[in-house]
């Protein structure tokens, strides 16, 4: 992965344009721009990435490998892998031979023997091992629970428990508030939330914050902000130009649960250097009791009448909550619209190849010692020297 080379998209351009100065038209054949794998940049923010992955059979193979490195909370081969899926998200093409990777940014020895697998066996047998494995199953049931993470699930490992089944019989279990909500709501937040229903919370969301700040700004960020149709929760960014009055935004009745984190940010501080870090910004990890009419079957309501009036007319789902003051919008815009991995790549980016710190507050210049203004996503990419990249680009 140390390569640090020119956009491919930079490429397809130049060829473009050879095709645009050809004199005479019939003489040119409408030429696919040809792919130079040494061009592709490491960093995902040098790439544009849409929904549209050629390689779904291998990037699966390799989320689930760096899951299982995460749940080992190894950081290192957990990146190796998110890095390898991400670069094969971004090619134009399926992956059919080994050739067709050569050159290609952060393909390690680990990725390769898993895509020669696949590209002979059809699957990988050390993906399937890992799939098969009591500790990855343990842990991936875990973590599907609001409010836990690898700590939580290493503990409850460690004390001899494998299924959720197994964690909601031990009653001598400490759970957190979060985690009790976790459990209380799982089948719906297990249950993804549909582009129908993020429509639907924008609605709810936006009246709620108009009542208290009519001239606040709601953004919807994160994967549904990238055009993906589907997601695990719905993100949103609220602003509010002008004084700030940003405490109790949030209210009742409709909110299950909602865990408020103060805001902990502190002016002059510098970008933090941890790519992973969390941001400073007041934030509700809320669950919102969504509405939904429910389209019974004629056989059901005859026969289940009585019933009826205990039907659950509403699903539980999750939504995040950050507010940011009205200068850092754009910054936080962008790191809330994700993906994770570009959002690490941006800042991997901006720290090696400009000597610069991003976090979603803010962009250090460390060799000028100033802080670089932004009012919008296009200006972040500016200050970095990169080519704007559109959120539906962003899917690394
Ligand atoms: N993010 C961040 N800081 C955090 C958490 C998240 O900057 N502490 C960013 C990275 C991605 C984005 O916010 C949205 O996060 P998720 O909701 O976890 O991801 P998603 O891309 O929206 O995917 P999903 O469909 O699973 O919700
Ligand atoms: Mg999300």
């Amino acid at each position: 992965c140390m390569e640090a080379g020119r956009p491919v998209e930079a490429e397809m351009k130049y060829r473009l344009l050879e095709q645009d100065e050809c004199p005479a038209v019939n003489t040119c054949e409408p030429e696919v721009p040809s792919f130079t794998a040494s061009r592709v940049s490491q960093y995902s923010c040098q790439r544009k990435t849409t929904l549209n992955n050629f390689n779904k059979k291998f990037t699966d193979a390799f989320e689930i490998m760096a899951e299982n490195y995460e749940f080992k909370e190894n950081e290192i081969f957990s990146l190796e892998f998110l890095r390898a899926a991400s670069v094969l998200k971004f090619l134009p093409f399926p992956v059919v031979r080994m050739k067709d990777i050569q050159g290609l940014p952060c393909m390690g020895d680990q990725v390769r023997d898993i895509i020669e697998e696949i590209i002979e066996e059809g699957e990988s047998s050390r993906v399937k091992d890992v799939l098969n494995d009591e500790r990855y199953k343990s842990f991936k049931q875990f973590t599907s629970v609001f409010g836990v993470g690898v700590k939580t699930s290493e503990k409850w490992y460690r004390m001899g428990l494998r299924t959720l089944e197994e964690v909601t019989a031990e009653k001598t279990l400490k759970l957190s508030k979060m985690q009790k909500v976790g459990l209380l709501y799982y089948e719906d937040l297990v249950s993804c939330v549909s582009e129908a229903e993020a429509d639907a919370v924008g609605l709810v969301v936006k009246k709620a914050v108009h009542t208290f700040l009519p001239d606040a700004l709601v953004t919807l960020t994160g994967g549904f902000r990238r055009g993906k149709k589907i997601g695990h929760d719905i993100d949103f960014l609220i602003t509010n130009p002008g004084p700030r009055e940003d405490d109790d935004l949030l209210h009742k009745g409709l909110l299950l649960y909602c865990d408020i984190i103060e805001s902990t940010f502190v002016k002059e501080q510098r970008p933090s250097r941890n790519i992973d870090a969390m941001d400073n910004f007041q934030k509700c990890f809320a669950i919102l009791k969504l509405y939904q009419p429910r389209v019974d079957s004629e056989s059901q309501s005859t026969s289940e009448e009585f019933d009826m009036a205990e039907v659950k007319d509403w699903k539980a789902i999750r939504v995040d909550l950050v507010i940011s003051p009205f200068e850092q919008y754009a910054y936080a815009l962008l790191g809330w619209t994700g993906s994770k991995q570009f959002g690490r790549d941006l800042r991997r980016y901006a720290n090696h190849e400009k000597k610069m710190m991003l976090d979603n507050h803010a962009l250090y210049d460390r060799r000028k010692r100033i802080f670089l203004k932004a009012g919008s996503e296009e200006e972040i990419f500016a200050h970095l020297g990169l080519d704007y990249v559109e959120p539906w680009e962003r899917n690394a």
